[in-house]
Formats: C-alpha cells, sequence, structure tokens
C-alpha cells in the first residue's frame, strides 16, 4: 500500500485533492486539524490488512479532531491517527510491541544462521579431515561435550591411521586431566564435602571415616554432621559412629562449627559432611563461604555424581569458580552409561580428581585414582554406547 498526505485549508478542499491526485480508489486513513488547516493520510494500491488493523490498534485511544468525510466514491476512513510524519509510515516500529516482536523475530534468525554455520563448519571439517571428525565423533559418544571434543581434536595432528589419531587424543586428554593421589586416607586433615542433593556425600564422608580408622584407629577421627535440613540426617551418622566406634558430632548451624573443631584439634581426620544445596542457591556458595572464614583451614571437596548430564555439571562449578576448591571426588561411576560428561566437568573446570566410587558398600566402594585407570574406565563407555551421534550434536563443536 502506498501510503501519502495532503495538507488543505479546510477538509473540503483535501479531498478535492486526493480526488484529483488518486482518483477515486482511495483509503482515507487519518484526517486530523493541524496549524493552518487540514491533514489527510491516505492509502492506496494493494490493502495490507495486517498494517491497517496496527495502526487502528496503535490509533484507538487518540480522539479525533475532525470526523472523516467521505468525497464522492472515496472510502470511508479506516479508524487513524497516525502522529508520525506521512513520509515515514515506518515509524509504526517504535511501538514496543513491534520492536519487541522485531527482536524475537531477529533472534530467531541469528540463531538460525548460527545453526546453519555450525552445521556449514562441521561438513567442512569432517571433508577436509576425515580422521579427526571419526575422532570427535568417538569422543562425542563418550559423552564428551561436543565443544570441548572440537577444542581437543584440534589440538591432534591429521592422520589417516585412526588409532594413532584416537591415540594423540588421549594423549592430549591425559595431559590435560588433574588427579590427586589419595589425598584425605593419606593426610587426613580437615575436610568438608560439598555438593548437591543425594550425589552421595554422607556416604561417601562414611566410607573415608571408616577407612581411616581401619588404617589409623577409629580413635583418629571425627564426623561431623551439619546436615540439619534432612530429617534424620544426624541419625543416621551417629548409628554409623556406633557401629565402628567413630566419634559423631552434630552441629545446627555454622556458627557453632569453629568452636566444636577447636574440641577436636586433636583428631588427624576431621570429616564434615554438608547438607545438600542446589548449586546455584546462595545457600550452597554461603555454607562454603562459612567453611574459609574457619581459623583452622579446611579442604573442600566437590562431590558429584557421574550420572549427571554435562549441563547440570557445568552449573555445578560456575558458582564454585573462586572459592579454591581442593579437588573433586566423583560418585556413582557404577550407574553411569558413559563418563564423558564427568571427564568434561573436570578438564574444563581444572579440578583434579581425587577419589572415585562405584557403589553404596561402606567401606569398600572407594577408589583413589590414577589418569590412565580413570581413562580406562571412561573408555569402557564406548562399548556400553552403540548408537551413533546425530550430527546435530557433532556440530555443536563449532557453535559460536
Ligand atoms: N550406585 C551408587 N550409589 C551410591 C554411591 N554413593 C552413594 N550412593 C547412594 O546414593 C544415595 C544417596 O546417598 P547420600 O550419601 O545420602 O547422599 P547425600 O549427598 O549425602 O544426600 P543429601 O545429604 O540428601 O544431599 C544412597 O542411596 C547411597 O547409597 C555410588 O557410588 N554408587
Ligand atoms: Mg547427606
Amino acid at each position: 500500500m502506498k501510503v501519502r498526505r495532503y495538507f488543505a485549508a479546510n477538509t473540503r478542499s483535501a479531498l478535492e485533492m486526493v480526488r484529483h491526485e488518486e482518483g477515486s480508489d482511495v483509503l482515507i486513513l487519518s484526517n486530523r486539524k493541524v496549524d493552518g488547516g487540514v491533514e489527510l493520510i491516505t492509502g492506496s494500491g494493494e490493502v495490507d490488512t495486517a498494517l491497517v488493523n496496527r495502526f487502528a490498534a496503535t490509533t484507538k485511544t487518540a480522539p479525533r479532531t475532525t470526523e472523516p468525510k467521505a468525497a464522492p466514491r472515496v472510502e470511508a476512513a479506516a479508524p487513524s491517527a497516525l502522529d508520525e510524519p506521512p513520509g515515514n509510515p515506518e515509524g509504526l516500529w517504535t511501538n514496543p510491541q513491534t520492536i519487541a516482536q522485531m527482536q524475537r523475530e531477529l533472534t530467531g534468525i541469528k540463531d538460525l544462521l548460527e545453526q546453519q554455520l555450525s552445521g556449514f563448519a562441521w561438513h567442512d571439517f569432517r571433508a577436509r579431515h576425515p580422521t579427526r571428525s571419526r575422532v570427535l565423533r568417538g569422543l562425542t559418544q563418550l559423552g564428551v561435550a561436543p565443544q570441548l571434543g572440537g577444542k581437543l581434536v584440534a589440538e591432534i595432528g591429521d592422520s589417516a591411521d585412526y588409532d594413532a589419531a584416537w591415540h594423540a587424543v588421549m594423549c592430549v586428554i591425559e595431559a590435560r586431566l588433574r588427579v590427586l593421589d589419595d589425598p584425605i586416607l593419606r593426610r587426613g586433615g580437615h575436610v568438608a564435602l560439598c555438593g548437591p542433593t543425594g550425589v552421595g556425600k554422607t556416604t561417601l564422608a562414611s566410607k573415608f571415616a571408616a577407612r581411616y580408622a581401619l588404617l589409623h584407629g577409629a580413635e583418629e577421627v571425627v564426623l561431623i554432621s551439619t546436615d540439619d535440613q534432612r530429617l534424620g540426617a544426624h541419625h543416621q551418622l551417629r548409628t554409623f559412629g556406633r557401629l565402628l566406634g567413630i566419634q559423631v558430632e552434630a552441629v545446627a548451624n555454622f556458627e557453632v562449627l569453629p568452636e566444636r573443631l577447636a574440641e577436636v584439634s586433636n583428631k588427624a581426620l576431621v570429616i564434615i559432611d554438608l547438607p545438600g544445596f542446589a548449586p546455584h542457591t546462595p545457600e550452597f556458595r554461603e555454607s562454603l563461604i562459612a567453611l574459609y572464614g574457619l581459623p583452622d583451614p579446611v579442604q573442600c571437596y566437590l562431590v558429584a555424581a557421574a550420572t549427571t548430564d554435562y549441563l547440570s555439571l557445568s552449573r555445578l562449578v560456575a558458582p564454585l569458580a573462586d572459592l579454591n576448591l581442593v579437588g573433586c571426588c566423583l560418585t556413582k561411576l557404577d550407574e553411569a552409561a558413559v563418563l564423558g560428561p564427568a571427564l568434561s566437568l573436570l578438564l574444563e573446570s581444572a579440578l583434579p580428581l581425587a577419589y572415585i566410587t562405584a557403589g553404596q558398600q561402606v567401606p569398600d566402594d572407594l577408589e583413589g585414582v590414577s589418569k590412565r585407570a580413570f581413562l580406562q574406565r571412561v573408555l569402557t563407555g564406548a562399548e556400553r554406547r552403540t548408537a551413533p551421534v546425530p550430527s546435530a550434536i557433532l556440530e555443536q563443536a563449532f557453535a559460536r
């Protein structure tokens, strides 16, 4: 639709001008008194119903100063009060709803473009580096995050030999992976276990306590339960302590913790079992900050379940990045189909892996880690997972 503006001393003259210029096949979109006369906005040509409706919606509230007068065979005016300069009908786009709609559409177009670009990049990469793209596919099959996989294969050279390329990428992973050599059972100290709910913190604390008691004597160990969130949490540890002759203390809040720690300062290993909190909640962070404020240094370990998906794992470490966690203990390896998500967490966060558990039995199911043994476990996932990885996942390796 072509939109034009007419100005005349009065409505009659303005309508005469319209008829003279555009004939009778024209729509009067608005008329209003302006300084020195009357202004008419007309539309001719194909009617854009959406545009006219939007005029109507945006202008309903503004009162008209002059009623439209129909010239012979000039069609009745649509509701109107377009206050934008008529030379700029696009002034419609200053409407907040229109802007929001445009933003949504632009974001959609941007997403689509990015998706297409990463698709092109993946297909180009596959054509130019067939072996490396196979390695990337293999890593993704293990559950390694595609973007991390892309970075890892970028570090290996081109080779026609798939086995050599796979070996090369494993060397890159091995060099990046950090592990700790049995720090808690060998050195003791004040240790706190933090992590989301249900990952196995209390079970792990019991395993450490029982193992340490077996190695160095039950009188050398104290378990402190700070979990007042869950009904019976203290009771669970007390029963366990009674069975093994290990001292168990329960504290209702973090304020009394320094006092309790001072009382047990002669013990070789003090394990603080923290309540489970969702990692993005302030409680999670505050509980750790409270520990860092203690007079005796506490070594905090993140406990994460290997069954957790990659996105949830990465959400775990982000809020803790500045809190100097000593390392990570991975639980539930026995239940995880693939270990790639946990491996991705370790490589991306640079948190050293300290212990793994693959079962519920106290104290048996607890292992120290060596890089080789852990990577071997990661690789056994490849045998379990046979379904091909869809291209859409591999394309994520090239997303910006
Ligand atoms: N399969 C398997 N189960 C485990 C492992 N470690 C812990 N569990 C089980 O996971 C469940 C939760 O363990 P808890 O130790 O209570 O977990 P938590 O992190 O203390 O839980 P909250 O205190 O509620 O946050 C229990 O049934 C444990 O037996 C493991 O390595 N493998
Ligand atoms: Mg617990």
